[in-house]
């Protein structure tokens, strides 16, 4: 086809999805399907912000004004503002929690819905001033048969997530997506205003050449990880050593650990107890997509997904990517 010809077939994210809910049959209803068209709503509006404040972030470093605070606190919480209203609004949630929030909310009977959707609105965000990629990250669930919507909805293994995925804004907005058959990523086209499917069933190379860690912090770091660390940068001949590739975006070091493998890691060290990163919205939503890739994701001596957690906003840390190469750290800790 000439490049001229744009395509008259495509694969928007809601046909995507529409067409795996139905192939799973009599089950599915719909409501997965409208509850990510809300999603994507919120992912499309996070986007036009967050380049929006580029902008005015551009002026205020020419010295004008004062603004840059001020802006980046407004994108935090307008990005969970956005999330909490459409998801509530799409009448298919139960039980929100996000990481700007303490406490869950517990939708109103008017509006309930029998999914829980747990979230960070806006990943990274350290990042935002200087224009590095950021992103929204959730997981699903369903509300337990017998249950109206409490916070014991969530608190439950990520293995039990029906959905999760991730958005991130870089020069395109991606978003990336399994509902338990897979992984896809679909890219904003912005003229359409639709998602549309570009990365169609996503696996990790078994084994990459890239490892994703904060080594700032190796001085803290437990011996276990050290001596992985050590055997990426100083292989035996004949093998040669890693890459190092850190941008402090959980969404754009897991992204780029999806396509081009190795390891991404958050570890726990001495003076992070349970290292950085949230179980619920952060390592929950990445360790389902890395398994649905045919990868591992582990704390380093237990799978993420079989966590039970026991508060929403708990820790913990955070070994994901490659098969081969996660299966080395494992082995580190035996
Ligand atoms: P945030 O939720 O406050 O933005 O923090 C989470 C981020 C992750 O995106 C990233 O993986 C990690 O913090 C980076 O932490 P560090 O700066 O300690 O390397
Ligand atoms: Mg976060």
């Amino acid at each position: 086809a000439s490049e001229e010809t744009p395509s008259v077939d495509l694969i928007t994210l809601t046909r995507h999805v529409l067409n795996d809910q139905l192939r799973l049959g009599a089950a599915a209803t719909g409501d997965l399907t409208l509850l990510l068209t809300a999603i994507q709503v919120t992912s499309k509006f996070i986007a036009t912000n967050v380049r929006k404040a580029r902008l005015i972030n551009l002026v205020g470093l020419a010295g004008e004004t004062n603004v840059q605070g001020e802006e980046q606190k407004k994108l935090d919480v307008l990005s969970n503002d956005i999330m909490v209203n459409a998801l509530r609004a799409s009448g298919k949630t139960a039980v929100l929690v996000s990481e700007e929030l303490e406490d869950a909310i517990i939708i109103e009977e008017k509006n309930r819905g029998k999914y829980c959707v747990v979230f960070d609105p806006l990943d990274g965000s350290s990042n935002i001033d200087a224009g590095v990629n950021i992103g929204t990250i959730f997981g699903i669930y369903k509300v337990r048969s017998d249950s109206k919507g409490s916070v014991e909805d969530v608190l439950r293994p990520g293995s039990e997530m029906v959905a999760a995925g991730y958005t991130m804004y870089g020069s395109s907005a991606n978003l990336v997506l399994s509902t338990g058959s897979g992984v896809n990523g679909y890219t904003l086209d912005a003229s359409l205003g639709e998602f549309i499917l570009t990365h169609p069933d996503i696996k990790i190379p078994a084994r990459g050449k890239i490892y994703s860690f904060n080594e700032g912090n190796s001085m803290y770091f437990n011996p276990p990880v050290v001596a992985y660390l050590k055997s990426i940068k100083y292989p035996a001949a004949p093998k040669t050593p890693y890459s190092a590739r850190y941008i402090g975006s959980m969404v754009a070091d897991v992204h780029r650990t999806l396509l081009y493998g190795g390891i991404f890691g958050y570890p726990d060290d001495k003076k992070s107890k349970s290292g950085k990163l949230r179980l619920l919205y952060e390592a929950f939503p990445m360790a389902f997509l890395t398994e649905q890739a045919g990868g591992i994701a582990t704390t380093g001596t237990k799978r993420i997904l079989d966590i039970v957690p026991t508060g929403i906003h708990e820790r913990c840390p955070v070994f994901l990517g490659s098969k081969d190469d996660v299966q080395d750290l494992i082995k580190c800790y035996e």
